[in-house]
């Protein structure tokens, strides 16, 4: 039973699948939350961890609070392999950052926040997080979003002349709101953040400090950015960015909230845990504690420097002026057109970005003055600063052509990005 392959049983999804395959063997991929796992880490998520319920932990914690590791936690039967996976992936983890305790089973970015606020937080409480328009996340507070409605937010974001944080801003916002929780971390800051100070302010105003740092936790690794895991109270992160594993989170925290955090992963948020997700996620985190994920999250901020470099002598404003990270972001108002019509632009010319709102947009977030752009995935296929220079050339073509409406202009693009990706290829 159940021997066919995809291509027998469904050739719908199959070829869906291929295409997409194509799409980005084929294409440059600039979203700086995007990337490439190896084959690998694909096939942990593709095994049979899928099959199996495993509610509970792959350790027994005690009334008084104390870990009894040689007993399992499990509330299904069947667990001895997914414990052993699951133990794994922690010690991984904790090893990989440092951290006192790690929670592997969220199952992505924002039930990982929503578990922190709610192991830390009564509904209602006050929480302070960077503004989404000005870089943060949604799960940072958006009125839009569970944690804007069930807790008190109040928004910090950048510097209207800068677009840099302002610390001693920051510091005043906190002093007079008093929020129980300060959150830490962006999706569209281009610069390094001082997680150290956040948790000076957070310390000082008697708040907890959280930094979620789902795009950076590579670079964190690679040691090419701050990790705040020696200071903040709990640390959240996807494992799909720039850490290059599968789809998933985790949360870091120091022995005194671990028990909270648990509790809130599970029972308070999730069921069985994914345990499929945990198996590749211990994957990635082996690959990452190897020496040359180093050079990798090295190479990321390189390339995006280069880039940076690159597209401002191609005439491209970008917010602060460069970049610090992964990631750039482009303030297009100089270039005439829309982050909307560039992103159209440049997917017609096989780059893919993604449109964004820059610090103080008059734009809207379905229509923004800018694009986002990242290295994490063209440097695991091996790009570098050379790859980087050609990419903006590209860019600023595409654009130009947009501009002009000129779809031949597009498609000559096209068959360039096709002709230098075909150089670095994804899977062999
Ligand atoms: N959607 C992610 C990003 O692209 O930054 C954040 O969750």
């Amino acid at each position: 039973m159940f021997i066919d392959g995809l291509d027998i049983v469904d050739k719908d999804v199959h070829d869906a699948i291929a295409s997409e395959a194509r799409r980005t063997d084929e294409g440059l991929e600039l979203i700086p939350s995007e990337n490439f796992p190896s084959k690998a880490v694909l096939e942990a998520l593709g095994s049979v961890m899928n099959n199996k319920y495993a509610e509970g932990y792959p350790f027994f914690r005690k009334k008084d609070g104390t870990v009894l590791w040689n007993r399992t936690g499990r509330y299904y039967g069947g667990n001895r392999y997914i414990d052993i996976v699951e133990k794994i992936a922690i010690e991984r983890a904790k090893k990989l950052f440092g951290a006192d305790h790690v929670n592997v089973q969220p199952y992505s970015g924002s039930p990982a926040n929503i578990e922190v606020y709610f192991a830390l937080l009564e509904f209602g409480d006050k929480i302070m997080g960077m503004d989404l328009a000005q870089g943060g996340h949604l799960t940072h507070g958006h009125g839009v979003n569970f944690s804007g409605k069930a807790y008190n937010v109040v928004h910090y974001g950048v510097d209207k002349e800068t677009n840099l944080l302002d610390y001693d801003e920051i510091r005043k916002l906190a002093e007079r709101e008093k929020p129980k929780l300060i959150i830490s971390g962006a999706t569209a800051y281009p610069r390094k953040i001082d997680f150290k100070e956040f948790d000076d302010i957070a310390k000082d105003v008697g708040a907890y400090s959280m930094a979620d740092i789902a795009h950076i936790a590579g670079l964190v690794v690679g040691g090419v950015h701050m990790s705040p895991v020696p200071y903040m109270d709990v640390v959240t992160t996807t494992t799909h960015k720039t850490l290059r594993g599968p789809r998933g989170a985790m949360i870091m925290c120091k022995e005194g909230l671990a028990a909270k955090i648990d509790k809130a992963v599970f029972p308070g948020m999730q069921g069985g845990p994914h345990e499929h997700a945990i198996a590749a996620k211990a994957v990635a985190f082996k690959e990452a504690l190897e020496p040359g994920f180093k050079d990798y999250a090295r190479q990321i901020v390189k390339n995006a420097q280069a880039l940076a470099d690159a597209l401002m002598e191609n005439g491209f404003k970008l917010v602060t002026d460069g970049t610090d990270n992964h990631l750039i972001l482009v303030d297009l108002r100089n270039k005439g057109i829309t982050g909307k019509d560039a992103e159209a632009a440049l997917d017609a010319s096989g780059i893919t970005v993604n449109k964004n709102t820059i610090p103080y947009d008059t734009g809207t977030p379905w229509n923004p003055s800018g694009i986002r752009l990242g290295t994490p995935a063209v440097t695991t296929r091996g790009m570098n600063e050379s790859e980087m220079k050609e990419i903006a050339s590209f860019i600023s073509r595409a654009i130009d052509a947009a501009v002009a409406k000129d779809e031949a202009a597009l498609e000559k693009i096209r068959l360039g990005v096709k002709e230098l990706a075909s150089n670095f290829p994804i899977y062999g």
